[in-house]
C-alpha cells in the first residue's frame, strides 16, 4: 500500500488525532489559546510526522477532507471545554487556532464549508483563528485575496504563520485585515545567540505593532527567550518552554495546573 492509501484509511481506522499546543500571554502569563496540530499514529508505519504526510495529503487533495476533519474535531472539542467542570474551567473562552493548507485556500467552497462546521458544532466564530502561511498569502492568484475576504466575513480571526520565512508586501498585510503575526520559530530559536535573528525578531514585532497586529513568538524553548520577548513587547508566546502539543487529556491537566 502506498502512503496515500494508508492515509485514506487512517480516518476510518481512527489513526488520526488532534493535539493542542498552548499559547500564553507574555506579561499576564494567562492561557490565551491553543493551536490544533494533526497527528497520525499508523498501525503499519508508526508515528508519521506531519512534515511527511501533509505534503502527500496536499498533492493528492486528501488535505480537503483531513482539514475539514481537523476543524470539526477542534471545534467540537472547544465546545466541550466551555464547561466549568472540565479542567476547572481553564479552557473556557480560549482562542482556537487551526492551520489551513494552500490547497484548502484554493478551494472556492472553503468559507461555506467552515461556516457549516461553525453552525454544526455551535463554535462561536470570534474564538476561531485560521493560520495561513506568509507564502500562501502572497500567492499572486487573485482568488486568494477573495478567499481571505470571504474568511474574514465569517467573523473569524486570521493569523500569518511562519512569518519571516517568506516575503510579504506591507500593503498586503494592511489590506488583508490580519489579526496576528506568528514569528517563525527559526528566528526565535537562536535569538539570544544570533544577533541577526534578534534583529529580525525585533523588526517583526515592531512591524506588527505599527500595523496594529498582535505578535506571537513561536518556538520559545526557555525562560531567557520568554523574558527577552516580553521585554521586546511581544504579547503572546508559544513553545516547548510552556508545553509541547498535547493530546486532550494531557492538555486539560496542563491547563488546570497552569490556571
Ligand atoms: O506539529 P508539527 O511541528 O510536527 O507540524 C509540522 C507542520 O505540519 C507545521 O508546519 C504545521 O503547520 C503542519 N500541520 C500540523 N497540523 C496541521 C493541520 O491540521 N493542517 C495543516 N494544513 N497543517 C498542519
Ligand atoms: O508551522 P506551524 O507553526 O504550524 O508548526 C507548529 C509546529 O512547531 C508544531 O508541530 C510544533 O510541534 C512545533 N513546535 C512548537 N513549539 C516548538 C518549540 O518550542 N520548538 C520547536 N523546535 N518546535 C516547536
Ligand atoms: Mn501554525
Ligand atoms: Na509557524
Amino acid at each position: 500500500q502506498t502512503m496515500e492509501q494508508q492515509l485514506r484509511r487512517a480516518i476510518e481506522r481512527g489513526e488520526l488525532s488532534v493535539h493542542y499546543q498552548p499559547r500564553v500571554g507574555a506579561r499576564s502569563a494567562q492561557l490565551l489559546g491553543v493551536e490544533a496540530l494533526l497527528r497520525w499514529n499508523s498501525a503499519l508505519l508508526g508515528s508519521v510526522p506531519p512534515s511527511e504526510f501533509i505534503p502527500i495529503a496536499e498533492e493528492t487533495g486528501l488535505i480537503r477532507s483531513l482539514g475539514a476533519w481537523v476543524l470539526e474535531q477542534a471545534c467540537a472539542q472547544w465546545m466541550r471545554w466551555q464547561d466549568s467542570t472540565v479542567a476547572g474551567g481553564a479552557l473556557m473562552g480560549v482562542g482556537l487556532s487551526v492551520n489551513l493548507s494552500a490547497v484548502q485556500l484554493a478551494d472556492p467552497s472553503l468559507a461555506a464549508d467552515i461556516r457549516a462546521v461553525l453552525e454544526r458544532t455551535g463554535m462561536p466564530e470570534q474564538h476561531l483563528e485560521l493560520e495561513i502561511t506568509e507564502s500562501q498569502l502572497m500567492e499572486s492568484a487573485p482568488s486568494v485575496a477573495d478567499q481571505v475576504v470571504a474568511l474574514k466575513l465569517l467573523g473569524v480571526q486570521l493569523s500569518i504563520d511562519d512569518f519571516g520565512t517568506g516575503y510579504s508586501s506591507l500593503a498586503y498585510l494592511k489590506r488583508f485585515d490580519i489579526d496576528r503575526l506568528k514569528i517563525d520559530k527559526s528566528f526565535v530559536h537562536d535569538m539570544l545567540d544570533d544577533p541577526a535573528d534578534l534583529a529580525i525578531t525585533r523588526a517583526i514585532i515592531s512591524l506588527g505593532h505599527s500595523l496594529g497586529l498582535k505578535v506571537v513568538a513561536e518556538g520559545v524553548e526557555n525562560r531567557a527567550t520568554a523574558q527577552m520577548l516580553s521585554a521586546l513587547a511581544c504579547e503572546e508566546l508559544q513553545g516547548f518552554y510552556f508545553s509541547r502539543p498535547l493530546p486532550v487529556p494531557e492538555l486539560e491537566r496542563w491547563a488546570h495546573a497552569y490556571l
